[in-house]
């Protein structure tokens, strides 16, 4: 996995966060690979790029796959690169065995879909087909207050092709899992069906800063202790839902010196579930909760739902099924718990993804790892369902 050295960590891992310049390596890579086998490259103004290999019928809309290169900041090597480099196989397959398929074959990398470095999550896929405003995107600053645009642009990958322009009539992404239930089923593959909700949110609690030896505590309006009350509710809402997760990923405390009550916490929220009604009802009683804090403990609670992925079903998965069946892989339905970029292209054309399973269900962490079979597969049951949609 030559991609994932890029940006490799001392501990196995990848930090190769969105627009940096090991971003554009791994980028350079893999259109180095692709033009190799026979493609022209594309890449738009959110900076995604599309290599297109020709079919017999260059006017058929184009059967896709891809994922992305960016990783959190302790990320695996195998989160978003597993689904590129799948496409790479599936492309270098056709090429050396001078296979020429009915429609043109597209294989995409997709900008920012982890969402770490610039917000939100899915951001290049998400701009592509029309659910955020591409200057809004590109406008976006990192902690450092460095802009997308100029990130996109340093490397190199600030196309001029207009986002959602692609004539693209399937579009299927391999991933691993990143969760436990293959592994626990004992299953090869996963038919993924549905792409769970997502709401994040943006929290400020502000209260006054003040002396910690000297302040009586009924004279306190401390930002910490309020935060840590709605971190533990977070938590709460999401044991209190059946398949409700609720996370708080970062948290900044002003001015952070021990002997000082806070006076500002801003923190993210993450609240997923498969049922759009149930994560409606946890967004209302967090959003109650933060009211209450508010009133009770003398301090303002700003709520900020500033993302919102509805839940999406696969139309293609059946494309994954029957590739599956045919080469005889153990396999299972399943609801995608992480994010995907198929997750959005699954708005405009038909798409499928293909799971395989990761060791003890674990990503977003440097140790996540999974076997050469499992890979193997994964690219098997692709370049089968990516034929089967381009035959169909
Ligand atoms: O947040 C997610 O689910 C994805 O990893 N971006
Ligand atoms: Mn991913
Ligand atoms: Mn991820
Ligand atoms: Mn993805």
């Amino acid at each position: 996995m030559e991609m994932a050295k890029i940006g490799a960590t001392e501990k196995g891992g990848c930090n190769r966060l969105a627009a940096t310049a090991l971003d554009g390596q791994a980028r350079d890579l893999f259109v180095s690979w692709c033009r190799a086998a026979g493609c022209s490259i594309t890449v738009d103004k959110m900076g995604n790029i599309f290599a297109r290999r020709e079919g017999k019928n260059p006017d058929l809309p184009a059967v896709a796959t891809g994922s992305h290169l960016d990783t959190q900041p302790t990320g695996g090597k195998f989160d978003g690169v597993f689904g590129v480099l799948a496409g790479v196989e599936v492309l270098r397959t056709l090429h050396e065995n001078n296979i020429e398929t009915n429609a043109p074959f597209e294989f995409a990398v997709w900008t920012n879909e982890e969402g770490s470095r610039f917000s939100p999550a899915m951001q290049g896929s998400g701009v592509y087909v029309g659910r955020f405003d591409l200057e809004a995107e590109l406008n976006k600053t990192d902690i450092n207050g460095l802009v997308l645009r100029d990130e996109l642009k340093k490397i190199g990958y600030l196309g001029d092709a207009e986002p959602g322009s692609r004539n693209i009539g399937a579009f299927f992404e391999t991933h691993i899992e990143q969760g436990p239930i293959l592994e626990d089923e004992d299953k090869e593959i996963g038919v993924v069906r549905l792409g769970q909700g997502i709401r994040w949110y943006n929290i400020v609690v502000t209260g006054r800063e003040s002396h910690a030896g000297t302040t009586p505590m009924h004279l306190r309006a401390d930002a910490m202790s309020a935060a840590a009350l709605i971190v533990t509710e977070i938590e709460t809402i999401a044991l209190a839902y059946a398949n409700g997760v609720g996370t708080v990923g970062f948290m900044d405390v002003y001015p952070n010196s021990r002997n000082t009550i806070p006076g500002t916490v801003k923190f993210s929220g993450d609240l997923r579930n498969p049922d759009p009604k149930v994560l409606e009802e946890m967004d209302a009683r967090l959003k109650a909760f933060c009211a209450n804090i508010e009133k009770s403990r003398g301090v303002t609670v700003e709520v900020d739902p500033f993302w919102y992925f509805a839940p999406v079903k696969f139309s293609a998965s059946d494309n994954v099924k029957i590739a599956a069946e045919k080469l005889g892989y153990s396999h299972m339905d399943i609801y995608a718990g992480a994010g995907h970029d198929a997750c959005y292209m699954a708005d405009l054309v038909p798409s499928g993804m293909v799971f395989t399973p990761c060791k003890d269900g674990i990503s977003h962490n440097e140790i996540e790892s999974t076997t050469s079979e499992q890979c193997e597969a994964g690219c098997n049951v692709l370049l089968h369902a990516m034929l089967e949609a381009s035959e169909s």
